[in-house]
């Protein structure tokens, strides 16, 4: 072979060699991107959370649902890992779910309770371990966790009740209701709830069809078994998706699904249930029953990151769904929140300055705007509701974008509430409710349940001041006539009070929640010819403390011969508490500044507003004052 036969052939040779080797590389490089993609090559161990999360059963819809939107939720989070249990409705079974999920090292916890008094004990033991806890949809006794969130199914009930009556247009009427699992705490609310409307119309006669559990085929057997007392029933009220469908079914079967409207409660939104039979004309109104599993992973992520805002209980708002809004209801459910961080103007119509609460609450409303970033013009009324009134006014007509009202009196705002409605403004409760004829002229309601703080007040005294042969006389300082707080804390007080033989209120004035009339109410009342009084129930701090003044300058021993009991718990109360002037101090927590902002940004950020926003309260007494008098942060 001639050399240059030889030269070619090597150079050809070297050439295919360099080919063969760039195609190598470029298929290496390619494997290596489309690994990269699929994250198999790197491997990042991107997930910085697992949660654990313990449902009571899977086998209803509805706890399916909740576990179902979890999932849904945490996919936009790979940050997130779940590990689901199912307690299969035993509360032996949950507890060893919860056990298992705490030794896979799980860093936050959701359970929805079997049941509420089996699970308070295992909840606050994990809690108290440091594991935060969400409890969900049944809420535990007392606040040993992070965070409820639930419905309320009371008011679930009230709407129910509005659709019936709405469908029957003011005429007589029949109505069913057809409840599955009739006797647990979520469906007697509804029932109660219902029936608080249906009774308002004597016109409309009610019928009941209870049986055990919320299945579609039990509720379709129930209707059945009917026969011929279905044929005066004009509307139907079933409790759950499932329990409507069985009776539309069943109706269809009879031939009846024209004659007799049917309204349903939980709304869930796959093919063929409850928002699909609206649709589909089968059912006249649902009820929505939220799950919350959306929020859960939301405030689970807050809660984890640590950052500020996140309340004691969320109360989710639940929606009347009818043909007319089924479509728009579906799309907010897939709307999406992004908060972009733009500047918001917040009208904020403060009560006035009247105690040390008020002082720290206005103090951490204007702390928390800052830190959320919300421009806040405050307005202080000084006790005046027409100066409130003047004040949302002006935040109307400067078009702010929500304007927060602490209510002096719980009456008396529907028109300046219309007026802010009409302007397209949201308006928030904070701290105060308001009772207006007309729905929805507010959002939410952020504060505390007085009630259960009256009722608090109570059972301390119950617990801690005996009932002996002599009948304990007690003298109730109250707040401002026809606020929220002051009716319900009396209202809560009494509630108890009616099941303690042994005690009397003998006395009860209005003190405005202030210093100075609490104890002129104290010294005029000394003016009688004989002191006859056991305990003082104040409603607040404030008007205690002028209460304990009035006694001290008459020469009687406040928290000696007299008990003195006060709802707010400032570190003025325990000041008098370590003192021995003052026996109990139930919590109201002023502090509502970083939820309130915080629920505002949601909003601004396209997020749903739950109906109420709690926080946390306690009960304190002279055992523990010395020792958290100076971690109080108000
Ligand atoms: O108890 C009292 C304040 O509205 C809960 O008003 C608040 C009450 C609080 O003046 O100190």
């Amino acid at each position: 072979m001639k050399i240059q036969e030889k030269e070619g052939m090597a150079m050809r040779k070297k050439i295919i060699w360099m080919a063969f080797g760039i195609t190598a590389l470029m298929l290496m490089f390619f494997l290596a991107i489309c690994q990269k993609k699929n994250g198999d090559a790197d491997y990042q161990d991107e997930v910085e959370y697992v949660i654990g999360v313990s449902q009571a059963n899977m086998r209803e819809a509805w706890r399916l649902a909740l576990v179902k939107e979890i999932e849904k939720e945490v996919k936009k989070h790979p940050e997130i890992r779940i590990i689901t249990t199912d307690a299969t409705e035993l509360v032996d079974k949950q507890k060893q779910d919860v056990d298992k999920l705490l030794k896979f090292g799980i860093d936050l916890l959701i359970i929805s309770p079997c049941d509420t008094r089996e699970l308070t004990e295992k909840v606050k033991e994990v809690y108290e371990d440091g594991t935060p806890v969400i409890v969900m949809d049944r809420s535990v006794e007392g606040f040993e966790y992070s965070l409820f969130i639930g419905p309320d199914n009371d008011m679930i009930g009230r709407q129910a009740g509005e659709s019936v009556v709405e469908l029957l247009e003011g005429e007589p009427g029949k109505v069913l209701k057809l409840c599955g699992d009739a006797y647990s705490v979520q469906n007697q609310e509804r029932i109660q709830g219902f029936d608080s409307v249906v009774q308002k119309y004597p016109q409309i006669e009610v019928s009941t069809n209870y049986f055990d559990t919320e299945q579609k085929d039990i509720a379709y057997d129930a209707i059945l078994e009917m026969g011929e007392e279905l044929k005066d029933i004009d509307v139907i009220f079933g409790n759950s998706d499932y329990v409507a469908k069985g009776a539309y079914d069943a109706l269809e079967y009879l031939g009846l699904e024209k004659q007799i409207k049917i309204v349903g409660s939980d709304g869930f939104t796959e093919r063929e249930d409850g928002v699909d039979m609206i649709l589909d004309g089968k059912i006249a109104a649902m009820i929505s029953c939220p799950t919350g599993g959306r929020e859960a992973i939301q405030y689970a992520i807050s809660i984890l990151k640590q950052e500020s805002g996140v309340p004691k209980q969320v109360i989710l708002r639940s929606h009347t769904i009818t043909k007319k809004n089924a479509i728009s209801y579906l799309e907010d459910l897939e709307k999406e929140t992004v908060d972009d961080g733009r500047m918001i103007t917040v009208g904020y119509s403060q009560v006035g300055q009247e105690s040390q609460w008020r002082l720290a609450n206005t103090r951490s409303i204007q702390e928390a705007a800052q830190e959320f970033k919300i421009k806040l013009l405050f307005d202080d009324a000084d006790q005046s509701q027409a100066k409130q009134i003047a004040a949302i006014r002006r935040f109307i007509k400067e078009k702010v974008d929500v304007i927060v009202v602490s209510p002096v009196v719980a009456t008396g705002w529907d028109d300046v509430l219309r007026e802010a409605k009409a302007a397209g403004i949201p308006v928030v409760m904070s701290d105060r409710k308001v009772e207006t004829r007309e729905k929805d002229l507010s959002t939410t309601y952020i504060g505390a349940d007085f009630m259960e703080e009256g009722r608090r007040a109570m059972r301390w005294i119950r617990d801690h001041i005996p009932a002996g042969k002599k009948t304990h006389n007690i003298l109730e300082l109250k707040g401002n006539e026809g606020a929220s707080p002051t009716v319900e804390r009396g209202k809560g007080f009494l509630e108890v009070l009616r099941e303690c033989p042994g005690y009397q209120i003998v006395y009860s004035e209005y003190g405005n929640f202030t210093y100075e009339e609490g104890k002129q109410i104290i010294e005029e009342y000394l003016q009688r010819e004989s002191w006859d009084i056991d305990i003082i129930f104040a409603h607040n701090d404030d008007m205690a403390l002028g209460a304990i003044d009035a006694l001290e300058e008459y020469g009687i021993s406040p928290g000696t011969d007299v008990k003195i009991i006060s709802v707010d718990g400032t570190k003025a109360a325990f000041r008098a508490m370590v003192g021995g002037k003052l026996n109990c101090a139930v919590e109201c927590n002023p502090l509502l500044g970083a939820p309130l902002m915080k629920a505002i940004r949601d909003m601004i950020s396209g997020k749903e507003m739950p109906v109420r926003i709690i926080t946390e309260e306690k009960v304190y007494d002279q055992s523990v004052a010395e020792e958290l008098i100076n971690s109080r942060a108000y």
